[in-house]
């Protein structure tokens, strides 16, 4: 299997975590999005969405996260992080796909750049549409988490990973990344506080990657900082 990843991508980091929970390796060739590899024409052939990740197995490419990770599950069913019943499948779906396809398209990079480059968005403007946009869906998220329990270590409960969480550790790096409060989010903040330690997610963190920066604050690598506002 060969991935295309870049170390900060919140997508890709979703799918590292899926390719490491279910023991799959992987050969990793990043696409730096700050150089924009992404829109070079040999990648664009690989995925024309130009974006990360996209992994190529058996002689195909799939791309989109969400997809990848069904695929993995159909490839190697366990451990399966589509576990439990069809309830519990369809709320690891739901919060997956809140995060996936209604947050994430919001401040992706090439939205950012439209807002800025053709909209006239300055810096400021451009961290309140991302900071609106993102919390507004993270508070909904945890509302989500809510009608099903209250603080817990995983989205299912007890130690049952699935495809939410998946989605819900990056996101939470992301916010914290931009500086954003994530106190008023205490089943997230306990989802990332216990999750961070499990190795899947360890191997999978953005500073664990060869394509981390070496001057690379942690965040969710083994070295990190205890999470200030996580308690
Ligand atoms: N819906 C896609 C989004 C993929 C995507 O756009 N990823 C971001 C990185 S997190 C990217 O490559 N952005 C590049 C750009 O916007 O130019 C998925 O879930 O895989």
């Amino acid at each position: 299997m060969k991935l295309y990843t870049y170390f900060r991508s919140s997508t890709a980091y979703r799918v590292r975590t899926a390719l490491a929970v279910k023991g799959l390796d992987y050969e990793a060739h990043p696409i730096n999005l700050l150089k924009s590899e992404q829109l070079d024409d040999a990648y664009k052939k690989v995925n024309p969405m130009a974006g990360v990740p996209a992994l190529e197995h058996d002689g195909k490419v799939i791309s989109q996260s969400l997809a990848i990770i069904e695929y993995l599950e159909d490839v190697k069913p366990l451990p399966s992080l589509l576990p439990g019943s069809a309830a519990d499948k369809a709320f690891a779906r739901q919060i997956a796909q809140a995060i996936g396809t209604d947050v994430h398209p919001l401040i992706n990079l090439r939205t950012m750049k439209y807002l800025g480059d053709k909209l006239g968005a300055d810096e400021a403007a451009k961290k309140d549409w991302t900071a609106h946009w993102v919390m507004k869906g993270m508070h909904a998220v945890e509302a989500m988490l809510a009608t099903r329990g209250g603080v817990r270590n995983t989205v299912l409960g007890g130690d049952v990973i699935s495809m939410a969480d998946l989605c819900i550790i990056p996101q939470m790096y992301s916010m914290r990344r931009n500086g954003l409060p994530v106190e008023d989010l205490p089943i997230c903040c306990a989802i990332e506080r216990y999750c961070i330690t499990l190795e899947p997610f360890i191997k999978a963190s953005p500073e664990m990657q060869q394509d981390a920066l070496p001057d690379l604050e942690p965040i969710h690598g083994p070295h990190a900082p205890l999470l200030k506002h996580a308690a």
